[in-house]
């Protein structure tokens, strides 16, 4: 059986020769050696970030973006059920709504920080990928979240994110939201300067930031 160092050069690997068996094989072996899934997700995730160094650089096309980021899905299909085998059986933490930001369709940022979220005890409603400004005031009156989250992948996108900030003042609903902002070009500063409460450097800050805002 493959040990522990293996099995994350396999998973990132894979992502860099765009493989998707390869990343499936990667996360049935790591969960047969009882390596964390959540190691396998940050190997996919280095990876997946070299992919892009090298897409900016000009030495990788699109569709060798969307083939490493097909098979970085197979992997985490793979590992999900068994993250959420471990998902807190106590009562729900509390609710977050969580989406790409309207325009961006990237996606495979936001969804690891919702299962995390999901196996961390808060009720996740995922609203999906390039949404609306708009849904997400309509999510947080329908819902009450405790929390909205939103990824912004782009420089012309993470803008919006001052529209959510706007938005939920106008509609009334801000004082009753904690806003949280996430994705590769958004910083600390950049949530400091749009006024939202919570920047979430990767899932795992995501998910301590959660809950030190909600007490739990
Ligand atoms: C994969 C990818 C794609 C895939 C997306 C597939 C999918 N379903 O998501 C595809 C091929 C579809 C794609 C398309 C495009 N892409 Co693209 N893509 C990437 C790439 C290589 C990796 C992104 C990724 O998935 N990373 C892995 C994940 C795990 O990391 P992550 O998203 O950063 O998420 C972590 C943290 O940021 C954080 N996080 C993320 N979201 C949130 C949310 C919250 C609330 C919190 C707290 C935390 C958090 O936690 C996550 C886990 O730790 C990046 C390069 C890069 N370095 O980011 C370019 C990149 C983002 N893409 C880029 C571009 C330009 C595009 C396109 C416009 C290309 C085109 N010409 O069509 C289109 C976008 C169309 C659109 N309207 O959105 C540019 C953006 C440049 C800019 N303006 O800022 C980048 C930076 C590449 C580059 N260097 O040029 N892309």
């Amino acid at each position: 059986m493959a040990n522990k160092d293996e099995i994350i050069k396999m998973a990132k690997e894979a992502i860099l020769e765009f493989d998707g068996e390869m990343a499936e094989e990667a996360a049935q072996e790591g969960l047969k050696a009882g390596v964390n899934p959540v190691a396998i997700i940050e190997a996919f995730t280095s990876a997946m970030g070299e992919v892009g160094v090298d897409f900016e650089a000009g030495k990788l096309f699109l569709p060798h973006v969307l083939a490493a980021s097909e098979a970085m899905n197979a992997g985490i299909k793979i590992l999900k059920p068994e993250m959420e085998k471990n998902k807190s059986q106590i009562e729900s933490k509390g609710k977050v709504v969580i989406g790409s930001i309207e325009g961006d369709i990237h996606s495979i940022g936001k969804d690891i920080v919702a299962s995390m979220l999901g196996i961390a005890g808060y009720d996740v409603i995922d609203l999906g990928r390039d949404v609306p400004i708009k849904t997400f005031v309509e999510a947080v009156k329908e819902h009450k979240p405790a929390i909205i989250g939103t990824s912004a992948l782009m420089t012309t996108t993470m803008v919006n994110q001052i529209q959510i900030e706007e938005q939920l003042k106008a509609a009334g609903l801000r004082g009753t939201v904690k806003t949280m902002i996430g994705g590769a070009p958004c910083t600390q500063d950049w949530a400091d300067k749009i006024g939202a409460d919570i920047y979430g450097e990767s899932a795992t800050d995501a998910v301590t930031k959660v809950k030190a805002a909600t007490g739990a």
